[in-house]
């Protein structure tokens, strides 16, 4: 989409320039500023406010060094982020990547997608994300302790309940929160609900394991009824083998779908059977292998190298829940040869612009990550109410609540998309809908 409003072109320039090197955090930028403009036309108010210019700039970056020991005595170093991005409808609220790749451009980009995906979930948080290139595979428990305890040591000075409410994303999940906990509530002799995706037994909420996976399946399932489809006896092929493509499969399964294929950053597997996730949830959750290992036990499987061949298995629905930029225009074009007419995001950010073209052109269902994957953020609200009022909601309990926000999701981004002359654009619908509260918040509170 070509910009034509000279106040977001001229804004737009700044964001590149002041954030050279961080080509995802500028992407996920632009994105919005384009889908924004029909807004930005009608509300001469909020550009006055100086309500973007605001909310392109994070309130705070922190970047601290994380040296901890390894099993060999050697010390170790990484470099730990935390960016609290805005906080004008409640606290930072955002989760932590652990994964090589991390730098601040992919912290910044995380964060600034969370202050709308937060929005959305109708519940009162701000955005933030932070994270570490430190690398959780191949290490043991001790040196993932030691480094979650050296992690937590500087990040604790930044966050608390009240502030800044941390969260598992790639490479972070129920160890590595329960180690950052135990640091937090040593450092400051506190037990507050500081983390969300805690242990059952110290304050987690129950569905909050599965909340992403079957959030995104709650958010599709919506999408294909308001355009009279539905999951059952549907082919999916969902990328990825962690949280939120493990608990994704499982929901999609429920709702009558086959799963055929799986993958990691290594390669993918095929399974015409449809996917055994007993067999997936065993390898990933309690031994931590790869997912290559599946086809020893599953002979009419196969496994390929490379994780990109996943996009050209034939499909009606695509889940990609693995990472960011993972289906490029190339995909996406195979995609859509192949016959696939909904693509549905479990990751942030995985589509390309050109990906997003692609499926924008062909008249693709296309869920947006900050709506269909809201389901986990939101859940990780509902943990912090329970933590706040002491108390602690049933499964069933907090799976209705989430089912009842990402259908209330997908309406605000149907509404929006419509209001606004884009009828079934619901990546336009949820950057608008998000934006709106946030913006009228920002204004009301004055330059700050
Ligand atoms: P996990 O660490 O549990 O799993 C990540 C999965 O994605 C693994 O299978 C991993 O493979 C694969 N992966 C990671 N990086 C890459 C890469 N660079 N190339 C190819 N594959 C990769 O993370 P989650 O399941 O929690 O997160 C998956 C996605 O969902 C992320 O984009 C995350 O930001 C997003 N998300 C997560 C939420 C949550 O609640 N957990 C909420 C909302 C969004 P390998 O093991 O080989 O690294
Ligand atoms: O991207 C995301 O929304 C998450 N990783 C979950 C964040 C959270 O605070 O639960």
């Amino acid at each position: 989409m070509a910009l034509k409003n000279k106040y977001l072109i001229d804004l737009l320039e700044t964001v590149k320039k002041r954030n050279q090197g961080e080509p995802e955090f500028i992407q996920a930028v632009t994105e919005v500023i384009e889908t924004l403009e029909p807004v930005i036309e009608k509300r001469p108010d909020l550009v006055e406010a100086g309500v973007l210019d605001r909310l392109v700039e994070p309130e705070r970056q922190i970047v601290f060094r994380v040296p901890w020991v390894d099993d060999n005595g050697k010390v170790q170093v990484n470099r730990g982020f935390r960016v609290q991005f805005n906080s004008a409808i409640g606290p930072y609220k955002g989760g932590i990547r652990l994964h090589p790749s991390v730098y601040i451009g992919i912290i910044k980009f995380l964060g600034f997608e969370q202050v709308f995906k937060n929005s959305l979930t109708t519940l009162p948080m701000g955005g933030g994300k932070g994270g570490s290139d430190f690398d959780p595979k191949g290490k043991s428990d001790g040196e993932v302790m030691r480094f979650c305890q050296s992690f937590m040591t500087e990040l604790c000075k930044h966050i608390g309940a009240d502030t800044d409410v941390p969260a598992g994303d790639i490479g972070t999940g129920a160890r590595e929160i329960g180690f950052m906990f135990g640091q937090y509530k040593r450092l400051r002799n506190e037990f507050t609900g500081v983390l969300t995706g805690k242990g059952l037994t110290y304050g987690g909420s129950l569905a909050r394991t599965e909340a992403t996976g079957y959030g995104l399946c709650y958010f599709t399932d919506e999408m294909l009824k308001a355009n009279g489809k539905s999951f059952e006896g549907k082919t999916v092929v969902i990328s990825g083998s962690g949280n939120v493509a493990i608990y994704a499969t499982e929901k999609a399964t429920a709702l009558g779908a086959k799963v055929v294929a799986l993958s990691d950053s290594n390669g993918y597997i095929y399974d015409p059977d449809g996917i055994d996730l007993a067999c997936v949830k065993q390898l990933k959750e309690v031994e931590r292998k790869r997912i290559k290992e599946y086809v020893a036990t599953h002979p009419n499987a196969t496994y390929t190298e490379g994780c990109k061949g996943i996009w050209t298995i034939k499909c009606d629905i695509a889940l990609p829940c693995a990472t960011q930029n993972e289906i490029d225009g190339e995909s996406a074009e195979i995609l859509v040869k192949n016959g696939c007419w909904c693509v549905s995001e479990g990751a942030n950010m995985p589509s390309t612009p050109e990906a997003i073209n692609t499926y924008l052109a062909n008249g693709i269902l296309y869920g947006p990550a900050k709506a269909a994957n809201a389901g986990g953020v939101a859940t990780s609200g509902l943990e912090m109410s329970q933590n706040s009022e002491r108390l602690s909601w049933t499964f069933e309990e907090v799976d209705a609540k989430l089912h009842g926000i990402m259908v209330s999701i997908f309406k605000a981004c149907d509404s929006a998309a419509k209001e606004y002359g884009m009828e079934g654009n619901y990546m336009a619908g949820a950057n608008i809908a998000g934006f709106l509260k946030v913006a009228e918040a920002m204004k009301a509170q004055g330059c700050v």
